[in-house]
């Protein structure tokens, strides 16, 4: 233990996932770690992004000899179009999840599943958007809120309304440089027609729609589903939780919520209350229903009700390792199919909900909006009469788990600056204590982490020791997705982590009385972040290039992250990725990628899979930006 027993260290945790890896194999389950060696070493093609099947004359793979596929499209060609298809596929999934949620919103109601629980920013949301508010219903106001959202998804001119929260200066750069949002289905399909057989093969063309297609996740169907989740789930506010595999309990029904649609785990998270339900489990034996988290489901229900974290991506097999959990709930993306066999070695029932994510060996039950609270009830139903097939004798819970303060909207981080420097609180809140924190040097700047678990890093290590290190150079943290959770894993999302930091920022986090590291979400919620960085920039009166703010995804796996990484980047916030995505087969486009674009966004991707080194980059390029603003 470091910090006087308070943050965990990796051998601390290892030693207990071994367990849990041993039993896998007494089973005679598959784990990824097992997979990870059947897979490795990886195809250099497709690392590369050199091959090519978009046609079915190929497919077509780029070597010294062979340097044009059939067509004659060149490596360049090849790895542009593979990079733009990789980024419109996480555009269209987050963005479906926005959807999704934009959807469950048109079906709240007074007296149904779903409610409007922050109506101040419906409201403010229905100012913006020219939607009349004045003696009207707040279900009506809510209904022509949800159907603009959806509207937004086909809009026929025009670009994404949400991009108006950005900074003028950036609005501008997006317009001029030609990649403001139009019609999120639009930027996707542009990018499916972009990538056909015979269409681009032009770098630039290719890496500026990827850039397009990213923004239209960011500014459109992500921030649809993290502001719509706010105005139906609340608005997140700090909160006590805990995190790690030792939040499952012995004695009571353990059901997983994985995946990412708040729509599913919050009405799960309802009806583990449920009396009924509640009295069922005593019934079979058990002392309640305890509800655990994994992934940005794990991330939507511990801010909003403190919820408990089971663990993040690289984790969902181990929750299934343990014996002691009766259903995984899951609804969409980053699901292992894994966890269907896995599930078959043990009692626990794999439920899938969603016809977006079908898969073998599982019980699928059907979840939808108009009839949630029916299908909630079934699947908490079908988990508690699984406990009576629970082996007790083999279980086996690893004891850990750390506190964690989660919950850090932008109205939550507002709301706490303000209580630092203001006798007289002001209603609307500023980020002037922010600013001061970072002109001063107290802090020397901010940085966004996020993104997944991926083998090709440790797990975990490559988000931990850069959160340590950046702490101890007073950098403060803003996190989400599973980056937010291992940290929470480790202990450093508790305020006791202010132990690790540097003096200033030890200082700021005692005084704010905030964690050194912020937990701001689910991946959708990077969001916030962007509302954050345009804010703190419009208050500042600088553009966010400007900032001394960098983003990172130090492990990140999946297409989502790709188009992260491309929107962060627009929106003019350098990112530092620990992973490379497959563009090395590509000078131009790895060029383009890691310094041509600062000419149209004024930022740019850093590649770099030594992790101490990337934590230096960070580093020194948050010192340039101070040093550039003469602070
Ligand atoms: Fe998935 Fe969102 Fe990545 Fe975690 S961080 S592995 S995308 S759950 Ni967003
Ligand atoms: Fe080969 Fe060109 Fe077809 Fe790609 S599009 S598979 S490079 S022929």
């Amino acid at each position: 233990m470091e910090a006087n027993g308070l943050i965990y260290t990796h051998d601390e945790l290892e030693a207990e996932y071994d367990k849990l890896l041993a039993i896998a194999e007494k089973k005679g389950a598959s784990t990824w770690q097992m997979r990870v060696k059947q897979q490795t070493p990886h195809c250099k093609f497709g690392e590369d992004g050199v091959c090519c099947r978009i046609c079915s004359m190929g497919p077509c793979r780029i070597t010294k000899k062979a340097p044009r596929g059939i067509c004659g499209c060149d490596a360049h060609g090849i790895v542009g179009r593979n990079y733009l298809r990789f980024t419109a596929g996480g555009s269209a999934t987050h963005s479906d999840h926005g959807r999704e949620i934009a959807h469950t919103l048109y079906c709240a109601s007074r007296d149904g599943a779903y409610h409007v629980k922050d109506e101040a920013k419906l409201i403010s949301i229905a100012t913006r958007w020219g939607i009349e508010t004045e003696g009207r219903d707040i279900y009506d106001v809510a209904h022509d809120v949800a159907l603009a959202g959806l509207e937004e998804y086909g809009k026929v001119f025009g670009y994404q309304n949400w991009i108006k929260d950005a900074t003028p200066e950036r609005q501008k750069v997006w317009i001029e440089q030609e990649i403001a949002p139009r019609a999120v289905d639009r930027e996707v399909s542009k990018a499916l027609h972009m990538t056909h057989m015979g269409c681009s093969s032009l770098p630039e063309a290719l890496i500026r729609q990827s850039l397009r297609c990213g923004l239209s996740d960011g500014w459109g169907g992500s921030m649809t589903g993290t502001q719509f989740s706010d105005i139906m789930f609340g608005t997140p506010m700090p909160i006590d939780t805990e995190a790690n595999l030792g939040v499952l309990k012995k004695d009571y029904v353990n059901i997983i919520v994985h995946g990412h649609d708040p729509s599913l785990s919050e009405m799960i998270v309802e009806y583990a209350e449920d009396k009924e339900l509640v009295a069922l489990a005593h019934e079979v034996g058990a002392k309640g229903i305890n509800i655990a988290g994994v992934c940005c489901t794990s991330n939507e229900v511990a801010m909003r009700h403190g919820i408990p974290m089971a663990g993040n991506f690289l984790q969902q097999e181990n929750c299934v390792l343990t014996g002691a959990v009766e259903a995984v709930v899951v609804d969409v993306q980053c699901i292992f199919p894994a966890l269907g066999p896995l599930s078959k070695c043990f009692h626990t029932k794999f439920i899938t909900t969603s016809d977006t994510a079908r898969m073998p060996d599982s019980d699928f039950i059907k979840f939808e909006a108009e009839t949630a609270a029916e299908n909630a009830y079934n699947i908490v139903k079908m988990a508690v009469e699984n406990f009576k097939n629970r082996d007790q004798e083999a279980v086996y819970i690893p004891d850990m788990k750390r506190k964690a303060t989660v919950g850090y909207s932008c109205e939550a981080i507002i709301k706490q600056l303000d209580t630092v420097t203001n006798s007289q609180v002001d209603e609307t809140g500023t980020y002037q204590p922010l600013i001061d924190c970072i002109t001063s040097g107290v802090l020397r700047g901010a940085v966004a982490m996020v993104g997944c678990n991926n083998p090709k890093v440790r797990s975990d290590h490559g988000h931990i020791d850069l959160m340590k290190k950046l702490l101890k150079n007073d950098i403060i943290l803003v996190l989400s997705g599973c980056s937010a959770q291992a940290a929470a894993k480790y202990g450093l999302m508790s305020k006791d982590a202010n132990e690790i930091c540097g003096d200033g920022l030890k200082r700021v986090c005692t005084l704010a009385d905030i964690p050194p590291v912020l937990h701001m979400g689910s991946c959708v919620d990077i969001s916030r972040m962007m509302n954050l960085v345009c804010d703190v920039a419009a208050q500042w009166g600088i553009d966010t290039p400007q900032l001394p703010v960098v983003g990172c995804a130090p492990e990140w796996m999946s297409e989502k992250a790709v188009s992260i990484g491309n929107y962060v980047v627009a929106t003019g916030i350098d990112t530092f990725l620990g992973v490379v995505p497959y563009v090395y087969g590509s000078s131009e486009v790895t060029e383009l990628l890691t310094n041509g674009i600062r000419d149209w966004v004024g930022a740019a991707y850093t590649f770099e899979t030594d992790i101490e080194k990337l934590g230096d980059l960070m580093i020194e390029r948050i010192e340039e930006k101070r040093a550039a603003l003469g602070i």
